[in-house]
């Protein structure tokens, strides 16, 4: 039984090594929302809101999630009796529409703090079976080609499992072609962000040529069917991310042929009950899935790796470690990728697997907020 007792919500600024550029906006230093939760019995535990700065990938921004978690989210689970965790995601989805970041933060933390109260790590709690993940790179456009080639053969220097190359109408072909002619057998992919149309469809299919294992949501980001037509025309996989915001868009894409693979992302879809139900689905349906990442801080990026170590998520996941974002981290240990491109997953250590250096948190924080149960 978990009752939450209290949530103090923070702004920390964090900024990143190098700005990474999407079709939908830039981002060169991330305002992060960590929340710090505990329980009746002082069992305590940190959790992340993904929300960026600007509504440039979904609608939810750190304000917005800042003022749907204090105002409606908080309320509705502070000072309520859960037996599981999984009780917790019914309860923020009756009658209240959207804002799966917001809910998400809380969602995923009470998971978090279930797994500090029964000993066990948030790896068991959720299910997971794998010790390691295969750790992807996420590469942000570039300013040209050659800048792209640079940095994309850094990375495969690092030995990442799965190169992303961020695209757009202008930066895609000629910059993909590049990276592929320099690195033949490299493990290649492409995320668009939405910046296309079907009007868009002979550009793309230039991209089947370019061996990629997939292109991910190249088109709108809440659209299903528009892309079924275009997977009709592309050899390469189409992943969508953005439009797949509940486990129920996961059936459409899967039954309209929408996609062949799903990068779940917990913050997008409301927690980790929708990411397992999307999860179990896939299996079920021979879809692979992966963790996607959104520039978290170490704390964030400890929920995506406990829920990559489902055993459904079986290609590399967006779980770059610490030092490809930050020059410091706000945990310990830091997040780290062995030599051959690997993410321990945190298996024995009681709750999360990291600790939270209050210090530098303290340093970092411009705004809190605390909320208590009735
Ligand atoms: O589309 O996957 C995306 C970051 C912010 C918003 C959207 C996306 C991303 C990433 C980052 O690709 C991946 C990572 O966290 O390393
Ligand atoms: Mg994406």
């Amino acid at each position: 039984m978990t009752r939450l007792e209290q949530i103090e919500l923070r702004e920390i600024r964090l900024p990143l090594k190098e700005p990474f550029r999407i079709s939908s906006g830039l981002c060169v230093e991330r305002r992060i929302m960590l929340l710090h939760l505990r329980d009746a019995d002082g069992a305590e535990t940190w959790s992340e809101c993904v929300a960026g700065e600007e509504p440039n990938y979904t609608s939810e921004t750190i304000d917005t999630a800042w003022f749907s978690i204090t105002q409606y989210v908080a309320p509705r689970v502070l000072g309520v009796d859960f037996a599981h965790p999984s009780e917790v995601d019914p309860v923020l989805e009756k009658n209240f529409r959207g804002h799966n970041m917001a809910k998400a933060a809380i969602e995923m933390g009470m998971w978090g703090l279930t797994a500090v109260r029964e000993k066990i790590s948030l790896s068991k709690l959720l299910g997971g079976t794998r010790e390691g993940i295969e750790t992807g790179i996420s590469l942000g456009i570039q300013a040209t080609p050659e800048a792209l080639v640079e940095r994309a053969g850094r990375a495969i220097g690092e030995h990442y499992r799965k190169i992303k190359l961020k695209i757009q109408p202008g930066s895609d072909v000629e910059f993909v072609r590049a990276v592929r002619s320099a690195y033949p057998k490299a493990p290649l992919m492409a995320d668009a962000n939405n910046a296309y149309t079907l009007a868009d469809t002979d550009r793309l299919k230039q991209l089947d040529d370019l061996d990629l294992i997939m292109i991910e949501q190249p088109l709108a980001f809440d659209d299903i069917i528009r892309h079924a037509q275009l997977q009709r025309v592309l050899k390469t996989p189409i992943c969508l991310d953005e439009s797949i915001t509940d486990v129920e868009k996961a059936e459409d894409m899967i039954s309209l042929g929408a996609g062949r693979i799903i990068n779940i992302k917990p913050g997008r879809v409301g927690g980790f009950a929708q990411s397992r139900a999307i999860h179990d689905l896939c299996v079920k349906n021979k879809i692979p899935v992966w963790c996607g990442g959104m520039l978290e801080s170490g704390v964030g990026r400890a929920y995506n790796v406990a829920l990559a170590s489902l055993p459904g998520f079986s290609i590399a996941g967006d779980l770059s470690p610490s030092a490809r974002y930050w020059e410091q981290d706000v945990v310990t240990p830091e997040w780290t990728m062995s030599d051959d491109g690997i993410v321990k997953v945190p298996r024995d250590e009681p709750g999360i697997g990291i600790t939270v250096d209050l210090d530098r948190v303290d340093a970092l924080t411009v705004r809190t907020q605390k909320i208590g149960a009735k």
